[in-house]
C-alpha cells in the first residue's frame, strides 16, 4: 500500500513515455466495484493523455481479485497487448481470504511477468478499510489506477528498449 505522503497521480519526476500504438488490456475485478471502477477509470484516462488510442484499449471484468491472474493470461496468450494491468481491491476483513487473495495474485501476477515478455502491472488495492481505498482511488492519496496506467507505459518502453536491441 502506497505512503500517506505519496500521491499515486504524482508522476513529476518519472519520464512517462508516450503510448502511442501501444495496446493495452485491463482486467478488472467486480468485487469492491465502487472501488474499482474509479481504478478503472483512473487507468483509462491516463493511458488516454499520454497517447494511448481509445481503440488499443480492451477492458474485461473478472468476479474478483482471485480470478485477476487468469484473466491477464487469458489477455497475454492472445498476443495482442503490449501490456495488461489488473485492477482489483481487497479489503482486509475478519476473514483469512484476505491473505489468501492477496497471496495468490501476487504471486500469479509475478509469474505471469517471468514467463510472458508483455509486463502484467499490479493495480490491486489492499487495504485495512474501505476509506484507505477510498483514499487512493481517486481521493486524497490519488488513484492507483493512473499509477499503474503510467507504470505500464513505462515497462513497455523498457521492454522494447532492451529486448529489440539485440
Ligand atoms: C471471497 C472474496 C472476499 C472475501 N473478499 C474479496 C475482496 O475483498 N476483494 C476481491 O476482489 N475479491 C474478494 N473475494 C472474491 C475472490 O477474489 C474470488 O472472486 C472468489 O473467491 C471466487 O474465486
Amino acid at each position: 500500500m502506497a505512503s500517506n505522503l505519496k500521491n499515486l497521480s504524482d508522476f513529476s519526476g518519472f519520464d512517462i513515455p508516450c503510448g502511442k500504438g501501444m495496446r493495452i488490456a485491463v482486467v478488472a475485478a467486480e468485487w469492491n466495484r465502487e472501488i474499482t471502477d474509479a481504478l478503472l477509470q483512473g487507468a483509462v484516462d491516463t493511458l488516454k493523455e499520454h497517447g494511448v488510442y481509445e481503440n488499443d484499449i480492451t477492458t474485461v471484468r473478472v468476479p474478483g481479485t482471485f480470478e485477476l491472474t487468469f484473466g491477464a493470461k487469458c489477455a497475454l496468450e492472445s498476443g495482442r497487448f503490449d501490456a495488461v494491468i489488473v485492477i482489483g481491491c481487497v479489503i482486509q476483513g475478519d476473514t483469512r481470504h484476505f491473505d489468501f487473495i492477496c497471496d495468490s495474485v501476487t504471486q500469479g501476477i509475478t509469474d505471469l511477468n517471468l514467463k510472458y515478455n508483455s509486463p502484467v502491472i499490479f493495480g490491486v488495492l489492499t487495504t485495512d478499510n474501505l476509506q484507505q481505498a477510498q483514499d487512493r482511488a481517486g481521493g486524497k492519496l490519488g488513484n492507483k489506477g493512473s499509477e499503474a496506467a503510467a507504470t505500464a507505459l513505462q515497462m513497455v518502453a523498457v521492454r522494447d528498449h532492451l529486448l529489440r536491441q539485440q
